[in-house]
């Protein structure tokens, strides 16, 4: 008989296997060389040094199951199971954001891809390297079974995601297999990065190879590519940046590389420069620094605006909509501007995700990480000034019913001094609520506001931080849990412990803010703005669902005082190897800072 704790989760009787690598081991079936076509594709997989492969399965690609599971023995790659496709390219992208890897993911034809999309386009505005593998029923009509390989076969399925993806295939050989397999690691590693998607024809998949293929040098095939700047740029850059009273930097698509974090601290140091940082990407620079320009921020801070009004040069290292955050100026900025940028090279004509034109001055077509590099070999690590040591903000825990700033405020005592990584947070997050101070304490958003990304990417970026000491903290709102909730399954099922905090107003309260605006506008009732939003009667059991997968399930947890003691033992039991969610009833509504910000957007599209 099983026990039952009193949160109503089974216990374990045996200690929990923390090895993901030692799970689902195959018997060895002792295949040594590749003898199908996917097993072609399965050994440049595993040329690409990816190490898992998160999949939901299906026909399609039943060769390629084959192959990883009896070829490779189910190792290097390694399968993640998960419960919908969204899931599997989300873990994946999530775990470039920690590595800045890809790691990669398969999905059935058609149907398994029409489920990816939404994943696809969160990675792409993110600029992530994801490998995803689909497949197709036989290309070939006379090799197709009757009904379902022909609704599960459509020409030209790259042209599904082929406007969000870097580059797509569909190889006909198995050279061909092999040589696409290697290009999509190559083109998705290569800044700027971004997801890739190759379709493998099921009848290729299956057949037998007529002869081994003659070995490659993988290494060749995809070499590095030089993403520094030219040094006459980076000379003219030195110049206007020595030569500014007020510089500016504004920190945007950077590395999760320590040395080049500590390079952003002494390149602004040594020019004295103000640094400003953003939520939409993973943390830059070290927001408790005298430097650091108000708090990071999705929206224009009037610190940002007043920063950039004071500033006679702004260095943009790619900051994300830079043209729009220069709009908030409301004309053309003053200061001479050098952007960092290689982004052009992956715009396209459907998605608008290049966002607004930018004044750019001088414009270095590099990487961040090395311009920054060159920039500081040219100025030296001096520092300009001494700077005063800021005031830590003081801890404001307003009184009142229980809110997000009070979620946050318990949470980061609960965790203390302790290494974190905020792998996710909520849309109404303030970024004065939690330092960073190093580029893993904040991985930066879901890229593509597709909302339901939260729980996977989380998932992802939690299995690429396992075993680093870092504790992996999601804070996802209850909308964003429910639509990805089954990624939680996936983080049980292969030990990949992260606590999942639910900031949980019962609402999609993100549009009742926008309802509320309408009506405002048209001189409108707006008591009915939660009509069509609020998620209650019944209100979802968030940790029940947590605790049918497997997961630990706290909460709801509806007083303040509350929170501490929830927070430990869910911290507790993150650090024994669980997953842990914990459900937090916020009172609808957001921060005043956030709902004005949501609401100044302009224009307002009133008219
Ligand atoms: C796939 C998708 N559907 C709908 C939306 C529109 N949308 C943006 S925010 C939001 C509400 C989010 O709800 P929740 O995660 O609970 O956060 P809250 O706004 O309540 O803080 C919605 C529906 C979206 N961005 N993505
Ligand atoms: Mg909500």
């Amino acid at each position: 008989m099983t026990t039952m704790r009193r949160d109503g989760a089974p216990a374990r009787k045996a200690p929990i296997a923390n090895d993901t690598a030692t799970l689902e081991r195959p018997t060895a079936a002792g295949v040594n060389a590749p003898m199908f076509g996917s097993d072609v594709a399965a050994d440049a997989l595993r040329a690409l040094d990816v190490p898992y492969i998160a999949l939901n399965p299906g026909a399609s690609f039943r060769g390629l199951h084959d192959s990883i599971v009896n070829y490779l023995g189910n190792s290097a790659p390694q399968m993640l199971l998960c419960l919908h496709e969204e899931t599997a390219v989300a873990i994946a992208h999530g775990y470039a954001k920690v590595t800045g890897k890809p790691m990669a993911a398969a999905v059935h034809s058609n149907v398994g891809l029409m489920h990816a999309t939404m994943a696809f386009f969160n990675a792409w505005c993110d600029r992530m390297p994801v490998v995803v593998l689909g497949a197709t029923g036989p290309v070939d009509a006379m090799k197709r079974r009757p009904w379902i390989d022909w609704i599960h076969t459509a020409r030209d399925q790259g042209a599904l995601v082929r406007n969000y993806t870097k580059w797509d295939d569909q190889p006909a050989s198995p050279g061909a297999v092999r040589e696409a397999v290697l290009r999509a690691g190559w083109i998705a590693s290569t800044t700027p990065k971004g997801p890739v998607y190759i379709n493998l024809d099921a009848e290729l998949q299956e057949a037998k190879i007529a002869e081994p293929l003659p070995p490659v040098d993988a290494a060749r095939l995809m070499p590095q590519v030089a993403t520094g700047a030219p040094a006459d740029l980076v000379q003219r850059a030195v110049e206007l940046l020595s030569g500014a009273k007020h510089p500016l930097i504004l920190a945007g698509r950077v590395s999760r590389d320590l040395d080049a974090w500590n390079g952003r601290i002494a390149l602004a140091e040594a020019l004295g420069a103000k640094v400003a940082t953003s939520l939409h990407v993973g943390a830059a620079f070290p927001t408790d620094h005298p430097l650091h320009v108000g708090v990071p921020s999705s929206y224009h801070s009037n610190e940002l605006i007043t920063a950039m009004r004071e500033a006679d040069v702004i260095l943009s290292l790619d900051w994300v909509d830079f043209g729009g955050t220069l709009k908030a100026l409301g004309g053309a900025p003053s200061a001479t501007i050098i952007q960092v940028s290689m982004d052009h090279q992956v715009h396209n004509g459907w998605s608008m995700d290049y966002m607004a034109l930018p004044y750019a001055d001088l414009m270095i077509a590099a990487d961040t990480d090395a311009v920054v590099q060159a920039l500081l070999g040219a100025i030296g690590p001096k520092r300009a000034k001494p700077f005063p040591v800021r005031e830590p903000a003081p801890a404001s825990q307003p009184g009142g019913s229980l809110a997000l700033v009070h979620l946050a405020g318990a949470l980061r005592k609960a965790v203390g001094d302790r290494p974190v990584s905020l792998v996710h947070l909520p849309i109404s997050w303030s970024g004065g609520w939690w330092d960073f101070c190093h580029p893993l304490d904040y991985l930066g958003s879901d890229g593509g506001g597709g909302l339901g990304g939260g729980p996977g990417i989380s998932v992802g970026a939690a299995l690429a931080l396992k075993g680093s000491g870092r504790l992996p903290i999601a804070i996802c709102g209850d909308g964003d849990y429910l639509m990805g909730v089954t990624a939680v399954w996936t983080a049980v099922h292969y030990r990949i412990p992260l606590l999942l905090v639910i900031a949980n107003n019962r609402s999609f309260y993100n549009d009742e803010v926008h309802q509320e605006r309408v009506a405002r506008m048209r001189n409108r009732p707006i008591e009915n703005k939660w009509i069509g939003q609020r998620i209650s009667d019944p209100d979802p059991d968030i940790a029940g669902m947590a605790r049918a997968q497997g997961a630990r399930g706290f909460g709801p947890v509806k007083e303040i005082d509350d929170l501490a003691k929830v927070y430990a033992q869910a911290i507790a039991a993150v650090d024994a190897g669980e997953v842990a969610v914990v459900d937090v009833h916020i009172e609808p509504g957001y921060s005043p800072g956030v709902a004005a910000a949501i609401a100044a957007q302009k224009p307002d599209r009133s008219g």
